[in-house]
């Protein structure tokens, strides 16, 4: 089993190896694999982070053809959170005063912010989410703090960072005054980490009862039988900002090559491109949820044979009848309609144009209320195999 950890920081993969050394015996940065893609944390939380960041690797890897069935792909996000300044700088402590301000400004800076806090109203602590996505998509987290307060002045040059402003009472010294062992044992990434090794522990034990074995992860192996289609295409429709599921299927399904969303992501489209991986050609249509951005209200493209146009449906009926969808389609000399909106699955040839809805991925509203989306294969040919797939949970 191999770890690898998405950091550009040293001194976190040698706290890492000694820590998860127990249960994986190869940790690897990225950058050793050559990997430089670099996600882009948009997130709103530590959590968030660290899961664009594992994630975005896993698709590049598994793009790439170079993930292997029981890999797992670590990051970490931390930060400084100081009460006095409502949580900030939070996630954006790398990016405090911009990225290239150095340390004793950010730190003079956060003392001055604090020039009237008193006592606990200097409380402050340093979080770390960490977050393991398995080859097999499955997602772990765990989070540690490190509590202080922010310090007066200054002081100490070990560690890095904020070190030197996190006054720790009960020793009477700042974290860059302890020695590295010292802070390990203590620190919030220390923390997180021995939580992540003692569930580690425990997923292992559980798939070994379960039977799983890591290494049965079908999607990257050459010898197992599955024709891989030629191209494949994912098409989606009405998250309504709720992308838990769309994340699983992009996770499970492995390779894509093309994802179609239908409209009404209501926002997380930049979340989706990077869950989809790099690699993929996203296409994203606005609906009628979809405000303040400049999403295309239509996009006709051409996948195979075949030319497609796709739409949200507002502006055609489509909750009437697909005539007008179909109609518009043909004008555009599309034999094929892929519309959303209106929450329930379709699939039929309307006056010869074949108009495709997936249903809702988040928020379904045909009767048995199944989350639905769909693929569809492209062989070599350029002709195409609809499946339309249904998720057991509602
Ligand atoms: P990677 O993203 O490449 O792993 P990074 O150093 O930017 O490296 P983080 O995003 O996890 O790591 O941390 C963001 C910032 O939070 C970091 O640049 C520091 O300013 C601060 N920080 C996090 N942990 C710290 C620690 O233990 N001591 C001091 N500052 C810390």
């Amino acid at each position: 089993m191999r770890i690898i950890f998405a950091t550009h920081n040293k001194n976190k993969i040698i706290e890492v190896r000694q820590i998860l050394g127990e249960v994986a015996s190869d940790i690897v940065a990225k950058s050793e694999l050559g990997i430089d893609f670099e996600p882009v944390e948009t997130g709103k939380t530590f959590a968030d982070n660290a899961e664009l960041k594992a994630a975005g690797i896993r698709s590049y890897m598994l793009a790439h053809g170079m993930l292997k069935d029981d890999d797992i792909i670590m990051s970490d996000d931390s930060g400084l959170c100081v009460n006095y300044m409502f949580g900030l700088p939070g996630i954006y402590s790398a990016r405090y005063l911009g990225e290239d301000t150095s340390y004793e400004e950010k730190n003079a800076r956060i003392i001055h912010e604090l020039r009237f806090a008193q006592g606990e109203e200097r409380a402050a602590h340093f979080t770390c989410n960490i977050c393991a996505v398995f080859a097999d998509g499955r997602v772990f987290h765990t989070e540690g703090l490190f509590e202080g307060l922010i310090a007066e002045e200054p002081k100490g040059t070990n560690g890095f960072g904020y070190d030197p402003i996190l006054y720790l009472p009960e020793y009477g010294k700042t974290s860059a005054e302890l020695t590295p062992e010292e802070k390990n044992s203590m620190s919030h990434r220390g923390k997180a980490l021995r939580a992540m090794r003692d569930l580690l522990k425990k997923v292992f034990e559980e798939d070994k009862k379960k039977g799983i074995n890591q290494a049965a992860f079908p999607e990257n192996k050459e010898d197992s039988g599955l024709v891989r289609p030629f191209q494949t295409i994912l098409v989606v429709s009405d998250s309504h900002h709720k992308d838990e599921n769309l994340k699983d299927v992009l996770s499970r399904l492995g390779m894509i090559d093309f994802l179609v969303h239908l409209g009404d992501a209501e926002g997380t489209e930049g979340m989706i491109q990077q869950y989809a991986g790099d690699g993929v050609k996203c296409y994203f249509v606005q609906g009628n949820n979809d405000f303040f951005n400049d999403l295309p209200r239509d996009i006709v493209a051409e996948f195979g044979n075949h030319k497609c146009f796709m739409t949200h449906g507002h502006y055609y009926g489509v909750n009437f009848d697909m005539t007008q969808l179909a109609e518009e389609a043909k004008l555009r000399g599309c034999d094929i309609a892929m519309f959303g909106h209106t929450h329930k699955p379709f699939l039929k040839v309307v006056n010869g144009v074949t108009c495709i809805n997936p249903g809702s991925i988040s928020f379904p509203r045909q009767i048995d209320r199944r989350p639905s989306y769909m693929v569809i294969d492209i062989n070599e040919e350029g002709e195409f195999k609809y499946h339309q797939v249904y998720l057991d949970r509602k």
